[in-house]
């Protein structure tokens, strides 16, 4: 369960870091609005309940943000690789797929240009923890 309303610091960060992408296209497709290679500044974050399991699917891009590979590094855990692919991450086909068995243990996953990477972990090590590229300019 993630908590975006109610918990929140004044003044640190805001709740309400968006739980999917706010505009759905084709992303590993030809036409990217050009709009989104101009990051937004701002502090949202999503809170998690402690305990809580959270599932993260990132989805790579043609052209967005350099259009390569991102090496997506999460302070403060690691957490278990249970997919990834080419393509648009589909949720009801991809799903089936995941390795619940034996997915690796991680701290990075490279998530592919046209492809995507799922990750899960459990919510049990309080803080604020950075989520981001480990690209320098991204
Ligand atoms: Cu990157």
């Amino acid at each position: 369960m993630i908590c975006n309303t109610k918990c929140h610091i004044n003044g640190v960060f805001k709740p309400g870091f968006p739980r999917f992408p706010p505009f759905i296209f084709n992303f590993i497709g030809d036409f990217l609005p050009i709009t989104f290679n101009t990051p937004k500044q701002g502090t949202r974050v999503n809170v998690l309940n402690y305990g809580a399991t959270v599932e993260i699917v990132f989805q790579g891009t043609t052209n967005l943000v350099g259009g390569t590979d991102h090496p997506i590094h999460l302070h403060g855990y690691s957490f278990h690789v249970v997919g990834y692919g080419l393509g648009n991450f589909n949720q009801s086909v991809d799903h089936m797929n995941f390795n619940l068995v034996d997915p690796p243990y991680l701290n990075t996953v490279v998530v592919p240009i046209n492809g995507w990477a799922a990750i899960r972990f459990e919510a049990v090590n309080p803080g604020v923890w950075f989520m981001h590229c480990h690209l320098e300019r991204h």
